[in-house]
């Protein structure tokens, strides 16, 4: 009976133990991590388009097949994800349906075009690095075929990071134009990074002065921690973030689009300025060009691949047929 069965749920979270698709788990748990990871799957999948623009003009045969490799891992990523979606009961069809007609999202952080060929540095290194701090503790999440898939996706991504961040090395040790280009790039795509790729604020101080919004995202968090999905909350993992950034551009010889930035010594973290809740929620509700022509992309992909996937099913049938004869 019920009682009992969450009983065994949560001894399994209380001893640090991984849930997994045999076990009886909450509505509550599954519905959340089916948003969560789906809409993890949605981001990595849809994120391989503003580096993908530039794979036809990498500026060099070394980089093009560095750039290459990045963007299929990041397809890889999405593989992996949606095959942990679908032990929570979706099919990937499902999942993607979702994606195409809009109900489910993916990181708004993508809805920002790549201008120049430093973008494909800034974004690497950036949010990366984010998707970095972000998912390392989630390879201790409490769903095991979500916190599997982080472990492989995690190494992955610092990889990518190391990568972008040798795009912008080589732009900075450049001519003036291809320095002034990259910080240019990382003028661009911080805020999406450090805003976007952490999710709402979760504290009342952090949410620019709106309380009921804080209190809501705070309340997710929460419930997320409990369960043991999340293991720290977005404005905790914002700042080890900003704190791993400052240092780096430094080293570039960059700076970061943020006057606030400064070491506080009482804190021995960096402060920056807070995230601006209101423009947040803008960038969601966003139905730009730019967002519109991922999602659109996308379907397109989807449907030129119909073949593909029609061939896949025939082959399997006959396969079947030949096994069984
Ligand atoms: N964009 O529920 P909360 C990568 C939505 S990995 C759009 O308080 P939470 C690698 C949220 O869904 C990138 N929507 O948010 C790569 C909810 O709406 P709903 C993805 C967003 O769960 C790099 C509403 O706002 N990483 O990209 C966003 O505390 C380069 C209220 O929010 C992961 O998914 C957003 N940014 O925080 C690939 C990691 N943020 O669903 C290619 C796992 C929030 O009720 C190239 N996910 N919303 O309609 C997480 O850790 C969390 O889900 C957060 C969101 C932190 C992303």
């Amino acid at each position: 009976d019920e009682a009992r069965l969450t009983e065994h749920f949560e001894a399994l979270l209380a001893a640090d133990e991984r849930v997994e698709p045999r076990d009886w788990m909450p509505d509550g748990y599954r519905r959340m991590l089916i948003r969560q990871v789906a809409q993890h799957a949605h981001s990595e999948i849809i994120g391989m388009q503003p580096e993908g623009a530039w794979l036809t003009r990498a500026p060099s045969l070394h980089r093009k097949a560095s750039l290459l490799a990045k963007v299929q891992d990041e397809a890889g990523h999405g593989l992996y994800l949606y095959s942990a979606v679908e032990t929570l009961g979706v099919t990937r069809a499902e999942l993607l349906d979702a994606l195409h007609a809009g109900r489910q999202r993916y990181a708004a952080t993508f809805n920002h075009p790549a201008l120049t060929w430093a973008d494909t540095g800034a974004i690497a290194w950036l949010t990366d690095g984010a998707a970095v701090v972000n998912q390392v503790p989630l390879c201790r999440t409490s769903y095991g075929p979500y916190a599997r898939a982080m472990q492989r996706v995690c190494q992955e991504e610092a990889f990518h990071v190391r990568q972008g961040y040798d795009v912008l090395w080589s732009l900075c040790r450049g001519t003036p134009e291809q320095k002034q280009m990259a910080q240019d790039a990382v003028n661009r795509w911080w805020l999406p990074a450090v805003a976007l790729m952490f999710g709402p604020p979760d504290t009342v101080a952090g949410a620019a002065g709106d309380s009921r919004a804080a209190a809501m995202g705070a309340q997710v968090s929460r419930r997320s921690i409990a369960w043991g999905i999340k293991r720290h909350t977005n404005d905790e993992l914002r700042q080890r973030f900003v704190d791993n950034a400052v240092p780096q551009v430094e080293e570039l010889g960059l700076t970061l689009p943020d006057p606030a930035i400064r070491w506080n010594e009482e804190r021995g973290h960096y402060d920056f300025s807070p995230i601006d809740w209101q423009q947040f929620r803008d960038v969601l509700a966003d139905d730009s060009q730019c967002a519109r022509q991922r999602l659109a992309h996308r379907v397109a992909a989807h449907e030129n691949g119909a073949w593909v996937r029609e061939a896949v099913e025939a082959y399997s049938l006959r396969r079947d047929e030949e096994l069984h004869r």
